[in-house]
Parts: C-alpha cells; structure tokens; sequence
C-alpha cells in the first residue's frame, strides 16, 4: 500500500476478489486513513454482515500474511507512535472493564486527558520551582538581582496544592475502579442479609428466622445508583461461646475496619441501641448510615428520629421514618 495524502480515502468500484478462496468479498467502502488513532497507516475494509462473508473477508487477509492483531495490541501501537499516553492506555483497559456508568465516565474523562493534563500542569509548575532556586543557587550575584522570595514560595505553595489536591482525589479514584467496600452490619437477625439479597436483586446469601445464619463474610460487586460497590454480608455482632461464630464476628470486625461505608441494620422490633451497638457505632472509622429494617412488622411511635432511613425487604418499601 501507498502512503497517501492525510485522509485520503479509497473505494473500488468493484469488489475485491480474496486471495485464498478467490471468491468475492462484497464490500460497500474499503479505505485508506492517514489520521489513523495508532498514528500508522491503515486500510479499513467494510463488508456486509452476517457470519459467512466477514468470515471469508477474514480468512483472505490472513491467507495473503495479515495476521489477527493482540489484545490492546492497537492501544500499544497509538503508546508507541505518541498518539497516547500511559495514562490514557489504562483508561482505554478501564473503559473495557467498565462495570458500572461512573466507571465508564470516568475512564472516558481520562481518555480524554482529565488526569495527564494534571499532571502536566504539575510538571510545568515543579520545573518552575526549580528554575527559580536553581537561579537563586547558581547566580545570586546577577544583574537581575535576587529571586524574590516570595515568588519561590507563591511556586512552592502552587505545587503543594495540586499534589495534594491529586492526593485528596487519589482514594476516590480507588473507589471507583476497584468499587467501594460497603459492609452490611448489624446484631444477629436484624436482617442483613435479606438487605444483602435485596440491593443484588439475588438470593446470594442464606435467610433463616435462626439468629446467627450467617457466620462467614459473603461478598459480592454490586452497581448501585450508578456505582459499583463491593457489597458485604457480615455475621452478626453479638457476644458468643460458639468457636465458629465467634470467627465469623472477627471477620466481620476486619471488614468494618477497612470499610468505605457501613449499612448497620436495627430490627425495626428492637430498635433501642444495645451497648454492643452504640460501642461498635463509636469506634466505626467509615461513615455510618443506620437502616431500620423489618419496617412492615413496626408499629409507628411517636418519639423516633425523622430522618432514619427505614426498609422493609417483604414490602419491598424504603422510607424514612417520618414516611412510614
Ligand atoms: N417481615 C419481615 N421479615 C424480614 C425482613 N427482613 C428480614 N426478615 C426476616 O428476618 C429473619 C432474619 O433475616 P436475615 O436476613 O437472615 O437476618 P441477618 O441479620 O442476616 O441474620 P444473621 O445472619 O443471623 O445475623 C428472616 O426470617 C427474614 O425472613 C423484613 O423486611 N420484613
Ligand atoms: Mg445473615
């Protein structure tokens, strides 16, 4: 193939015959484009659709020496000729991974160069900074006098900034790739894991009237509003003499401590804070938010917060407390 001025297009009048079969590959447009996102030259070849003819236009390019390109082997190919950066290849990895629309977003903001550009401004703002003390060290004596100090600190203060503004966005970015751990917690049969199964839409997790079902960690990815989240089922918190469940409850602590956010669950039968609960909710480090379950069996008192998010998995219902 030629090189051709940039963009140029070329479409035959009459179809290619294939190499191997010598049968016809019907083909509306084949062209060639200079501007292409590896940055190398490439033919693009359209063919009708269905399996057969795509099938033999392949199998024809692969007789005449192509060969099928490799996973991210056309990402590699833009790195490679700058037509990418690093950053924008693992977005490119990210994009495909999506599981969720934020994911996606997100990938699609850093194709676009969100988290490069950045960085890019840091560079230039941390050559700067060393430019400017630099000069300060190597010709303190010039006719241009002194840097002033306040021009190295106003450079300093600008970098420091940006590095922790990335810092401050850094776990955030974490959340959104690896989903946030978001731990279900509560005393036994509170109701957890009826929540669990209803925020999957599956019946994941076992449900029984027997307090202390669960008593392993289960978790699983979840996409909620638009987020994805690692979503945790967790033995129920109590004092026990059962060896098994006292290990189930140590596994639950582990979860809690390392949790983005906790969904502690109350009986909406037994809503008072026991010691254990109001212990477990002072020592939490991750934001809480307390769900009242069961909401269907309550019987509506007067003196409850209003703003206390209330569900019940029968009903299928979610209110706030002043709802029900
Ligand atoms: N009426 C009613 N019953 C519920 C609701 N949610 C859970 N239950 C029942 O409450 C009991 C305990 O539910 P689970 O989801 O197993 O509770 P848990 O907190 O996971 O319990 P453990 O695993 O033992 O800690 C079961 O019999 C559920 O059917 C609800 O919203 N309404
Ligand atoms: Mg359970």
């Amino acid at each position: 193939m030629s090189r051709r001025a940039p963009c140029a297009r070329f479409t035959p009048t009459r179809p290619a015959r294939s190499v191997a079969s010598r049968s016809c590959i019907p083909g509306p447009a084949r062209r060639w484009m200079m501007r292409s996102s590896t940055g190398e030259d490439l033919v693009e070849l359209s063919t009708h659709g269905g399996l057969v003819v795509p099938a033999a236009a392949v199998a024809a390019l692969l007789a005449a020496g192509a060969r099928p390109a490799r996973p991210g082997e056309f990402t590699r190919r833009a790195v490679l000729n700058g037509k990418l950066d690093l950053l924008q290849a693992e977005a490119t990895a990210d994009l495909i991974d999506a599981g969720s629309p934020a994911q996606a977003r997100r990938a699609l903001h850093q194709l676009d160069r969100g988290l490069s550009t950045r960085l890019a401004e840091l560079r230039s703002e941390l050559l700067e900074l060393e430019a400017l003390i630099a000069y300060e060290i190597d010709f303190p004596d010039e006719d241009e006098g002194p840097v002033a100090p306040e021009r190295v600190v106003r450079a300093w203060q600008a970098a420091r900034g940006r590095i922790a503004g990335l810092l401050d966005t850094a776990p955030e970015g974490e959340r959104l790739r690896e989903g946030a751990l978001l731990v279900i917690a509560g005393r036994p049969n509170a109701g957890k894991s009826s929540l669990f199964n209803a925020l999957l839409g599956t019946e994941r997790a076992i449900v029984t009237e027997v307090p202390g079902t669960t008593r392993d960690a289960v978790e699983a990815h979840a996409v909620l509003e638009g987020f994805p989240f690692r979503l945790v089922d967790t033995a129920g918190l109590r004092e026990s003499d059962d060896r098994v469940e006292r290990l189930g409850i140590e596994v639950s602590r582990k979860y809690l401590a390392a949790a983005d956010l906790v969904i502690f669950c109350r009986d909406a039968g037994c809503e008072m804070r026991d010691a254990g609960s109001q212990e477990f909710l002072a020592t939490c480090r991750a934001p809480v938010i307390e769900v009242v379950t069961k909401i269907d069996l309550a019987v509506r008192p007067t003196a409850r917060p209003p703003d206390r998010p209330g569900v019940s998995v029968v009903t299928g219902r979610w209110a706030t407390w002043s709802r029900w």
